[in-house]
């Protein structure tokens, strides 16, 4: 079984920010949790480099494009370890293997007669790269998501021939209902596949920089064809000869964005891929955005939170809990510092951190430091029930907060366990000692399948955890209570606070 996940190529107009590191880490997650399950997991991310964002941005600094794309496809390479991501690959727009494959695909879409000449007219925003239909344009000529003016446009182009996949667009969204999710999302991209669909620019003549067209000199491609095909293209490459990468991965299991780019991945995408002859992506999940102070967060805008302050002062996997915990995956959710502190103090330090610091507190005081093999509660058994099943089920439909939150219930019934068993006062009589070791081997055995079940969201804590815990297995299956073993009647190490708590605000 393969897993082959993808986040949006960022553009490298500029730093990245936290709405970029939010896709990444989901995307993580996703990754992590399906390597946990044993399949073959391929997970990319990586830079869109051409096209006017890029071209503009750069002329505004004095430099040219390539040193810009340069210069900030490794500020976004850097982050990723930063964030704890595990990606397999990192792909850059402007790596020529990625740009043969450009133009062998295209090149074949133009041969099989999805590619004419034609005169296009319309308003474009330069900074979504993107031609707005008469419905997306904002009230005076502006951009709705940018707020800036939207300038006419009219150029000689090569034209793709979206219109001639209309109906097997359609046909396309009643065979696989699961295509686009949240449904609110697969409705909105069917509603503007019904409304019509024209044929949309394929190359560009005036930008220059871009993947030249192999069969006119003077164009290049239009940006987002060639960001597209980033997502089948690093299977060419990312491995070493020899690798069966593009027949082991392809077609990809899912892709995440956001709404801003909802229409080419739902609509442009598969036509492209239809064109193509290639098999079309299980699943585009589209989540919502991070919001502060109402607006959405983008570097145009200039309201942005810097992860990295959020990370230097609290570790990556405060930022991705606090990220998948606070805003529903899917819909539009505020973030702030504030909620942030408030959310790290409650539920990781004193919830989960407190949970793991008292049970190997109180293995190390009263069981000398192994854990006991005493018969688990079968009551506490019942409720922590198949969590690993459980997770699964809902990271299959993409909702990771769910995800988190069923994990979460755990974690807070055995800090109520804690509470009812008292193992302190257990200890106080010799009689009560096979109370005590069951309670205490439970306890470890429910910290298994919560800490197992948390790897994807809190990598770096939860791998020190289980070390501690003495639990080498690292598979989903040890995400089951009843399966007993580890860590029962290891040994176990004290670990300095997971979550410490901090004086400082952010
Ligand atoms: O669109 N909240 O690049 P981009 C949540 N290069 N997610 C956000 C966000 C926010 N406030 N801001 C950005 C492009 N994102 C193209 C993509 S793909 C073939 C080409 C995330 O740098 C989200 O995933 O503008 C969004 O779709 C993406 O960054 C846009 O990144």
């Amino acid at each position: 079984m393969s897993f082959y996940v993808t986040t949006p190529i960022y553009y490298v107009n500029a730093a990245p920010h936290l709405g970029h590191a939010y896709t990444t880490i989901a995307a993580d997650v996703l990754a992590r949790h399906h390597r946990q399950r044993g399949e073959d997991v391929f997970f990319l991310t990586g830079t869109d480099e051409h096209g006017e964002p890029v071209a503009d941005a750069a002329r505004a600094l004095g430099i040219g494009p390539q040193e810009l794309a340069d210069r900030n496809a490794e500020r976004f390479k850097e982050l990723l370890p930063r964030l704890g991501a595990s990606n397999d690959f990192f792909i850059r727009t402007t790596d020529p293997r990625h740009e043969a494959v450009v133009r062998a695909v295209l090149g074949k879409v133009r041969e099989r007669g999805y590619v004419y000449e034609g005169t296009y007219e319309g308003w474009y925003c330069p900074r979504c790269a993107d031609f707005k239909t008469e419905s997306e344009v904002a009230a005076e000529n502006t951009c709705p998501i940018h707020h800036i003016e939207l300038t006419r446009e009219r150029e000689q182009n090569y034209f793709f021939a979206l219109s001639a996949f209309q109906e097997r667009l359609e046909r396309l969204y009643e065979r696989q209902p699961q295509l686009v999710a949240p449904r609110s999302r697969f409705n909105e991209a069917l509603a503007f596949i019904r409304s019509g669909l024209r044929d949309v620019p394929l190359t560009r003549k005036r930008l220059l920089w871009g993947v030249a067209v192999p069969w006119d000199s003077q164009h290049v491609f239009y940006v987002w064809f060639d960001a597209l095909l980033n997502y089948y293209s690093a299977l060419t490459f990312a491995r070493e000869e020899g690798e069966e990468l593009l027949s082991r991965m392809w077609p990809p299991a899912v892709h995440l964005i956001a709404k801003d780019i909802l229409r080419f991945h739902a609509v442009y995408w598969p036509a492209l891929l239809m064109a193509a002859e290639l098999p079309l992506p299980r699943r585009i999940f589209v989540h919502g955005y991070l919001l502060m102070e109402g607006e959405k967060m983008s570097k145009s805008l200039g309201n942005v939170l810097d992860p990295n302050a959020v990370i230097e002062r609290y570790g990556a996997d405060a930022l991705r809990f606090y990220l998948l915990r606070e805003v529903p995956f899917g819909a539009d959710g505020s973030v702030s510092t504030a909620a942030f502190e408030t959310r790290y103090e409650r539920e990781l330090a004193n919830e989960l951190g407190n949970l793991a610091g008292r049970t190997l507190a109180m293995i190390e005081r009263y069981c000398d430091g192994v854990v006991p093999t005493a018969q688990p509660d079968s009551a506490l058994a019942a409720e922590i029930g198949e969590l690993g099943d459980e997770v699964a089920a809902l990271l299959d439909r993409t909702d990771l907060t769910a995800a988190l939150e069923a994990i979460w219930e755990r974690v807070r019934r055995l800090n109520r366990y804690v509470e009812e068993q008292a193992p302190w006062q257990l200890a106080r009589s010799g009689e009560r000692r096979a109370q005590l070791e069951r309670a205490l081997a439970s306890l470890a055995l429910g910290l298994r399948c919560v800490a197992v079940a948390l790897l994807p969201y809190l990598p770096d804590s939860m791998e020190r955890l289980l070390d501690a815990l003495g639990v080498q297995e690292r598979s989903l299956d040890q995400c089951s209570f009843k399966r007993q073993g580890e860590p029962l009647g290891a040994r176990i190490a004290r670990v300095p606070a997971l979550f410490p708590k901090h004086e400082r605000a952010l």
